[in-house]
């Protein structure tokens, strides 16, 4: 059993992520066991979810003219736009139906505004506005940090890269995570993570 002060965090482990689903990620379904191996290990097991409304801006449907997987600027900054996943109360933004979800103490939910995406589990795309994660970790006493889950160059990375920024001591379990993989996106999350002091293990 890990530490008191360890956590798991699994990242968006969603039907809409796994092959079949509307942002399938090849591969994301073949995590879900090793997944569930891993929690048994952890006494603090966190879950985020995806969770837009409909119409959200980070999908491509929203913007006339504009299709999935180009980039826009948004208030915040550049935002890659989506096709339609993850819409609130739907079955993909349902975890998988083999996630071992009961032995999740917290489920996260983000991307909710429908204004502003949120890859990270800490802040929301202007990287100001907090999900309270970080809040709930501290006040449990936890202070080291495994990620896992959907996708790797995306809501893995952007939560390594705040946890780390955060002060959690932060390892990613890349044997445990798939990538998108737009453009080169899964080497430079690697870089981006390294450089932030996370640990990419596996
Ligand atoms: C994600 C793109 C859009 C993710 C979420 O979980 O990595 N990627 N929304
Ligand atoms: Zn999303």
């Amino acid at each position: 059993m890990r530490d008191a002060n360890e956590a798991l965090i699994v990242i968006d482990v969603q039907n809409d992520f796994c092959p079949g689903g509307a942002l399938a990620v090849t591969g994301g379904d073949q995590i879900v066991a090793g997944i569930n191996a891993l929690m048994t290990e952890f006494q603090a097991v966190v879950l985020t979810q995806d969770w837009h409304p409909a119409g959200h801006s980070s999908f491509a449907s929203s913007h006339a003219g504009q299709s999935p997987y180009e980039v826009i600027d948004m208030a915040y900054g550049p935002q890659v736009l989506w096709p339609d996943h993850c819409v609130q109360g739907t079955d993909g933004a349902s975890f998988h139906a083999d996630l071992a979800v009961d032995h999740a103490q917290m489920i996260i939910r983000k991307g909710f505004r429908r204004d502003i995406d949120s890859y990270s589990a800490f802040f929301e795309n202007d990287h100001k506005t907090p999900t309270g994660l970080d809040g709930y970790l501290r006040t449990r006493g936890i202070e080291k940090l495994t990620m896992v889950g959907l996708a790797t160059d995306f809501c893995v990375h952007y939560s390594a890269i705040d946890g780390a920024g955060l002060g959690f001591d932060v390892t990613v379990e890349q044997s445990l995570c798939r990538a998108i993989d737009l453009d080169g996106s899964l080497a430079a999350a690697q870089n981006a993570m390294t450089s932030s002091g996370v640990r990419l293990d596996g």
